[in-house]
């Protein structure tokens, strides 16, 4: 049955039938022995994610940067960070994913630059100069003693950071060398706009674009007068979803994307439905999709990602549900489970250590049975675990560093703060990638910039690889069987039994053919009611296993006979429904 919807999505879009893969460049391979990953580095892989069969990556910032986050805080957005090459090393690099026939899209972050930017240098220098109204300054209240407003930074603290040269206070929403852009000046937009055209012109295929959905700030901007909690980040509602953002959008999609080759996904903390709608709704001439972080937010307490709080697999199911039913046939989703922001989802969502194969390919079973482009995060396709670091000193995330120093600062107690801090930093998901057991995984041939994950020597490509049972073989397989399965990517999602406490269960609709998936998020045995399942489906109809990650090669005569599906622990199954003439 055909799911009139998502007819919507027939016209071909070469990002629609992709899967991608996010690599962090500083933590993918090192191929100078400075303990840094670099662009050289990543060529040597690409017969790697080429075998695993991913179309297309996704490189975090790479351009230079003083690296107060990583890359983040951009000094120079027409340049390549020499600790990751030069800039012929990038577009070899461009060349040689697209002799395999892999796009790249970059990370443009145009929120805010470096405070190292020339343009900001400049303006700070020159208040009525070109650039002296690029960035948000402001007097600050009570002839400049206090803060203009009391919004927070997202990495601890005020927003606001006072410069003694201009004699004025500017907006940080993040690391206070990171200042935020003033779109509401057309000349921001112009340059930026050039910089997307320029990068397009080397040949790069898209952009993911960073905070995007903050770009645009209530120009009075007010006092946060809600009442939160002491963690949670004042101000969001003055500049998350602001009021020129859809104009902006608009009009970088007239200067700039409006060529349906190019692909543009924005990632939009904070970003609602109706929000994640009118940024990337079919007609919306906007983006082409959007990060949104609603799954992310799972173990979120009211004091936000340090307000660590656990979750239910109905909570984490009904999620899945909604996202997917509200945008089927009007916006098309971005999925990911894991990326260089979040703990990885194989510690966070499941058993990284008794049931860590089970356990990794049943993630990817959720991931690549959903409508939408999946994103691979570096590492996830071996079961690359938290890096699970021990000592503060193993840390190099300012966001991490920052709420650990705050927070000792109130007089909370460090090994409570670093047990917070190993299950919720960025860090978890950022150490070396995991080659193979040898000094250093394989990752360089002298100490990284960060630590190797505690367990690299048990877990590395190198021993996945050789094993019988193989997460990588298992993305393999997962990832032809979804190429081949129009359901799996382009299905209607139905619930089945959305409130199991330990099971998500979902069928994928498609003229081609209904698939009926089962996903045990539990340590335990669980029961599937297949007398559950909708009574939608054609009469006498029955299954046929296409995949499970455990040796179970059919559906046992007993289940089918009793309609109950035994699952194993973290057992995953993607069945087939057939309809006998
Ligand atoms: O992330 C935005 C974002 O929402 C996360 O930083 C989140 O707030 C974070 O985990 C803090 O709790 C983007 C990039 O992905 C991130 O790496 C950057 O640090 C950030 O923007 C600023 O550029
Ligand atoms: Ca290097």
């Amino acid at each position: 049955m055909q799911n009139k919807k998502n007819s919507n999505f027939a016209e071909k879009k070469w990002w629609r039938d992709a899967i991608f893969y996010q690599i962090y460049p500083r933590s993918f391979n090192d191929s100078n022995g400075d303990g840094i990953g670099d662009l050289e580095g990543i060529k040597e892989k690409i017969p790697y994610l080429k075998d695993l069969g991913i179309d297309a990556v996704w490189l975090n910032p790479v351009y230079p940067s003083p690296n107060k986050d990583y890359g983040y805080d951009i000094s120079n957005y027409q340049a390549i960070n020499p600790e990751y090459g030069r800039f012929e090393d990038f577009t070899e690099l461009l060349d040689a994913f697209h002799d395999q026939g892999l796009k790249v899209i970059m990370d443009l972050v145009v929120n805010h630059t470096s405070t190292e930017h020339a343009w900001f240098q400049d303006s700070r220098r020159n208040p009525n100069g070109p650039y002296g109204d690029f960035y948000i300054w402001r007097d600050g209240k009570e002839s400049g003693a206090e803060t203009p407003n009391n919004w927070n930074s997202f990495f601890g603290g005020s927003a606001w950071k006072y410069d003694p040269l201009r004699g004025q206070y500017y907006l940080h929403l993040f690391e206070e060398h990171q200042a935020d852009l003033n779109w509401a000046n057309p000349k921001v937009r112009e340059e930026v706009f050039r910089i997307m055209n320029w990068w397009f012109s080397q040949g790069i295929d898209g952009f993911r674009m960073d905070v995007i959905n903050m770009i645009s700030k209530d120009n009075s901007f007010p006092d946060d007068c809600r009442d939160l909690d002491e963690l949670a980040i004042k101000g969001t509602p003055y500049f998350i979803n602001g009021p020129e953002l859809h104009t902006y959008l608009k009009e970088m999609w007239e200067q700039v994307l409006s060529d349906p080759s190019k692909f543009a996904v924005g990632e939009c903390p904070g970003a609602g439905f109706e929000d994640v709608l009118a940024l990337s709704g079919l007609d919306r001439k906007e983006l082409d999709a959007v990060f949104q972080m609603e799954l992310m937010e799972i173990d979120h307490g009211n004091g936000g990602k340090w307000d660590i709080r656990p979750w239910k697999a109905s909570e984490f199911s009904a999620k899945l549900t909604r996202w997917q039913q509200v945008l089927e046939g009007r916006a098309w989703p971005a999925n990911f489970l894991s990326n260089h922001d979040q703990p990885r989802a194989l510690s966070r969502l499941a058993d990284d250590d008794e049931y860590h194969f089970e356990s990794s390919a049943m993630l990817a079973v959720i991931l690549l049975s959903l409508t939408g482009t999946p994103f691979i995060y570096y590492g996830e396709e071996i079961g690359m675990p938290n890096a699970d670091f021990t000592s503060i000193s193993d840390y190099r995330d300012i966001d991490t560093l920052n709420f650990f120093a705050l927070e000792r600062e109130r007089g909370r107690d460090e090994n409570e703060l670093l047990k917070i801090i190993r299950y919720m930093s960025r860090d978890n998901a950022r150490s070396p990638m995991q080659w193979n057991g040898k000094p250093y995984g394989g990752f360089s041939s002298t100490e990284p910039w960060i630590p190797m994950g505690r367990r690299y020597t048990q877990i590395n490509a190198e021993q996945d690889l050789a094993a019988e049972r193989s997460v990588y073989k298992e993305y393999q397989k997962l990832i032809s069987l979804r190429k081949k399965t129009a359901a799996l990517g382009y299905g209607s999602f139905e619930p089945v039994e959305s409130d199991h406490e330990q099971l998500i269960a979902f069928m994928k609709r498609h003229q081609q053919g209904d698939y009926l998936i089962y996903a045990n998020m539990s340590g335990r045995n669980a029961l599937g009611q297949l007398s559950l399942l909708p009574d939608s489906l054609p009469e006498g109809f029955t299954m046929e296993l296409e995949y499970s990650n455990y040796k179970r090669t059919t559906l046992h005569e007993q289940e089918l006979k009793d309609g109950i599906l035994n699952l194993r622990p973290y057992e995953a199954c993607i069945l087939r429904i057939v309809v006998y003439p």
